[in-house]
């Protein structure tokens, strides 16, 4: 038999007067979810720069994941969004949880601008819009604390590589009950969204080399 293997997904904690965050309400319905040869654990990371960094660190370390998936709010986005690349660059429109607010400062000095996902991202949309849930190649994570999360992980893999392992980010909507109180902006359902963390953890465990499909935009 196989050896059993560990996928490390992490939410985030509430931040901008939000009273909960659904990448953490998502990933902890998932927590010890057997995938195949895989068992899902579940942490939550700080909306702060710095330490959400340091707490995913220690999360690698403890666990040692075959393949890490972090996870974050993207308000006003419609769909399960993979992301593409990680920017070395922390600008915040608003301060973090610890109150801290960089501007123009790189999340790692003198390390490469950008890193791409080591997640298969086309496969995942792909597997994901078959499963009946709307989703798209994202071409930017931000400059926020989920790129700065995200930067943060695909920097450790570069540098401190352990065969076999892979990784990367997923923004999610709102949550149906944050988005009533912004008329207009889309949402959706916890369930939905369990439901396509699973299918992005299968395709993402099952694929190791990506599709050739465009996952392309114009702007
Ligand atoms: N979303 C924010 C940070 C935490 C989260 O869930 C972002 O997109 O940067």
């Amino acid at each position: 038999m196989a050896q059993r293997t560990k996928v490390l997904l992490t939410g985030f904690d509430p931040f901008d007067g939000e009273a909960l965050n659904p990448s953490w309400e998502t990933v902890r319905a998932l927590d010890g979810w057997k995938c195949g040869r895989a068992t899902v654990h579940a942490r939550q990371m700080p909306c702060a720069f710095g330490q959400s960094i340091e707490a995913l660190a220690s999360a690698m370390d403890e666990l040692r994941p075959e393949l890490v998936l972090c996870i974050g709010q993207a308000g006003g986005r419609a769909e399960i969004t993979p992301e593409r690349v990680a920017i070395n660059i922390d600008d915040g429109r608003i301060a973090d949880n610890a109150g801290r607010q960089p501007i123009d400062v790189p999340v790692m000095p003198g390390a490469p601008a950008a890193y791409f996902s080591t997640l298969p991202i086309k496969a995942m949309v792909r597997d994901l819009r078959a499963a009946g849930v709307p989703a798209s190649v994202s071409n930017t994570a931000g400059t926020f604390v989920c790129n700065h999360i995200f930067y943060g992980l695909m920097h450790r893999m570069a540098t401190h590589p352990v065969a076999g392992q892979r990784g990367g980010f997923i923004h999610i909507p709102y949550l149906p009950e944050q988005a009533a109180r912004f008329p207009g902006v889309p949402s959706m359902p916890l369930a939905a969204m369990v439901e396509a963390l699973r299918v992005a953890v299968a395709t993402a465990l099952a694929v190791e080399k990506d599709i050739a499909e465009t996952g392309g935009q114009f702007h």
